[in-house]
């Protein structure tokens, strides 16, 4: 079978490839126009924004080749950009024309009433329910979708709506989660992604004999309004800090409060370890494999997987960089999406070549990674911005911090950004900096500062250093600058099982539009529910309490469901 994949030079292709690796087929890339002869099947797993993808196939001479196989009928199947592409075009690159397969206009999502992007397991329906192709796709099933672009649903086109094989919807607004034609098929969440439901596409799809998959198939379900119902589930973060231990081995370590080494033997409130884990007064706490936890987080039911270099901050230079090898490893066992933070930054390589956060990132991208986190180098680009800025606010932009040239390249969806937060307690009656964003919450800090207010003051360098800008200020300044996502640590609450600190997220979460993750502080599956019920977070991470294995995820998706709140099982 000549299966082909086609690679517009960005994006996290990886993913797609470990997930056929995993399926047992074996493929090709296309790599020159004559290659679209060859192939007898073709995916185009594209990730990242219209616009990079038009431009990178017209740079490759490819864009002509591709609207050639699809008009000749051989079988295509577009995932997130790669079914996109089918349209006429997209607002988020107007000049950029699509094939115009599919005869209508990608447009933004309304980000109003809802966080932008659409990120996170959502479900479909299935607009033939009764039909036979279904192609592997479930009404009871979620997959992974990430964008901020759309194609909305529009069952007074006809012309295009004989296209709509399944619907989501997001907030107020259904759009189309699937195409399928003739020869092509489309989903504009990602199957590679999208644990074994996706799979399950994916198998299905390649299972087909070649020529079924030529033919013109039975015609599409005549335009029908779908029910509308938003099935984004609330996401379980699982987050394995990495680091060297004092063997130059790299191992899955966890804090309190961002101390890694052990406390005394015989502190209270340490559990019973594995085999795997190791104990020792002042050494590098080691709760495991980085590659081995994550597959075993995958299995027991993690919607998201983090894998953070917390050393970073030391050196971290590209070449020969271990965590590159934790990543290709993690994710040909994890069929979910990987974050990957810890160094992503301009650096300097042991010979002195210099590599720009974007190749860094573009590295993890190719090792396998969805998304790569910014924490450092966030704080500091947003300071200067807000320099930059003649009166005093927030500033623009110049396009050359990590988050603008990473964004660029490869879509906001891909770029995190985690923030490393310390409470900073002052008197009820404070009239300095940040004084508008003061929190005058239930005293559970420290007994000192009892009765006092706070604000949140930002870190660097794994809340080593103090920065003068608080939480909200970075948050409002990265959302500008192109982060997709923010992962909401709190220093305070890091590993010490309290709870989320839900003031914290509350005030970052009513100051952006894009989806928060709350992080630290996990103790219970009830801290779970309390953090979904009190704030508007899209995601919770947790990490100690899945090392020392507490809870399980299923039993907290499992209190979640009982308390309505929708998740993903
Ligand atoms: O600054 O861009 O190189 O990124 C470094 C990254 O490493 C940042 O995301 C920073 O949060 C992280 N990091 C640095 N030092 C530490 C440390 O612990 N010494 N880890 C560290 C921070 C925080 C969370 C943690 C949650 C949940 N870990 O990732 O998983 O707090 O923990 P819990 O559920 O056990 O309470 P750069």
């Amino acid at each position: 079978m000549g299966l082909y994949l086609l690679d517009y030079g960005a994006g996290n292709v990886q993913s797609l490839a470990n997930t056929l690796k995993k399926l047992g087929y074996e493929f090709q890339w296309i790599l020159s126009p004559s290659d679209f002869h060859k192939a007898t099947s073709l995916i185009f797993p594209g990730v990242g924004a219209f616009g990079s993808a038009i431009d990178g196939l017209v740079s490759r001479g490819l864009l002509e080749p591709l609207r050639e196989y699809v008009a000749a009928g051989k079988p295509y199947f577009g995932i997130c950009i790669g079914m996109q592409v089918l349209f006429q075009s997209s607002t988020e690159s107007p000049s950029s024309p699509g094939l115009g397969v599919i005869p209508s206009v990608i447009e933004e999502f309304d980000s109003a009433s809802k966080s932008v992007p659409h990120m996170g397991w959502n479900s479909i329906e299935l607009l033939d329910p009764q039909g036979k192709a279904h192609e592997g796709l479930e009404e009871l099933s979620h997959y992974y979708f990430v964008h901020s672009y759309r194609a909305k649903y529009d069952w007074n086109h006809p012309e295009v709506a004989q296209w709509v094989h399944s619907t989501t919807q997001y907030g107020e607004e259904i759009f189309v989660a699937s195409v399928r034609k003739d020869n092509v098929f489309g989903t504009q969440f990602h199957p590679e992604k999208s644990g074994e439901a996706g799979l399950k596409i994916l198998a299905t799809w390649l299972s087909e004999p070649e020529a079924s998959r030529r033919v013109t198939r039975p015609s599409p379900p005549s335009p029908r309004f779908p029910r509308p119902r938003d099935g984004l589930t609330k996401r379980i973060v699982a987050c394995m800090d990495v680091r060297s231990n004092d063997d130059g081995d790299l191992v899955v370590t966890k804090g309190d409060q961002y101390d890694v080494r052990e406390k005394a033997p015989s502190a209270p409130k340490e559990p019973a370890l594995s085999p795997l884990q190791t104990r020792t007064a002042g050494a590098v706490r080691n709760l495991g494999k980085p590659v081995a936890l994550a597959a075993t987080y995958y299995a027991a039911g993690a919607d998201e997987l983090c894998l953070m270099n917390i050393t970073s901050f030391r050196h971290s230079p590209l070449q020969d960089q271990p965590m590159l090898a934790v990543v290709r490893a993690a994710a040909e066992e994890v069929f979910v999406p990987l974050t990957i933070g810890g160094g992503i930054k301009d650096t300097v390589d042991p010979d002195g070549t210099l590599r720009s956060a974007l190749e860094v990132a573009g590295a993890y991208f190719r090792a396998g990674a969805d998304k790569v986190s910014i924490a450092t180098e966030a704080v500091y680009a947003v300071e200067r911005m807000r320099a930059r800025a003649a009166d005093g606010g927030l500033g623009e932009g110049d396009g050359t911090s990590a988050m603008e040239t990473i964004a660029h390249a490869y879509g906001r969806q891909a770029v995190v950004v985690s923030i490393d937060p310390r409470r900073v307690y002052v008197e009820p009656t404070y009239d300095g900096l940040y004084k508008d964003e003061l929190v005058y919450g239930k005293p559970d800090g420290p007994e000192k500062d009892r009765g006092k207010a706070w604000w949140y003051q930002c870190t660097v360098k794994g809340g080593r250093e103090d920065r003068p800008l608080s939480a909200v200020q970075l948050a409002k300044g990265v959302e500008k600058l192109g982060a997709g996502e923010i992962i909401l640590n709190s220093i305070d609450r890091d590993g010490t099982g309290l709870g989320f600190d839900i003031d914290l997220v509350n005030l970052v979460k009513k100051n952006v539009r894009i989806p928060v993750v709350a992080s630290s502080g996990a103790g219970s599956k009830e801290h779970f529910v309390e953090v979904f019920q009190k704030t508007g977070v899209e995601a919770a991470l947790a990490a100690g309490i899945f090392h020392r294995k507490e809870v399980g995820i299923l039993e907290i998706k499992d209190a979640l469901a009982a308390a309505n709140i929708n998740v993903r099982r």
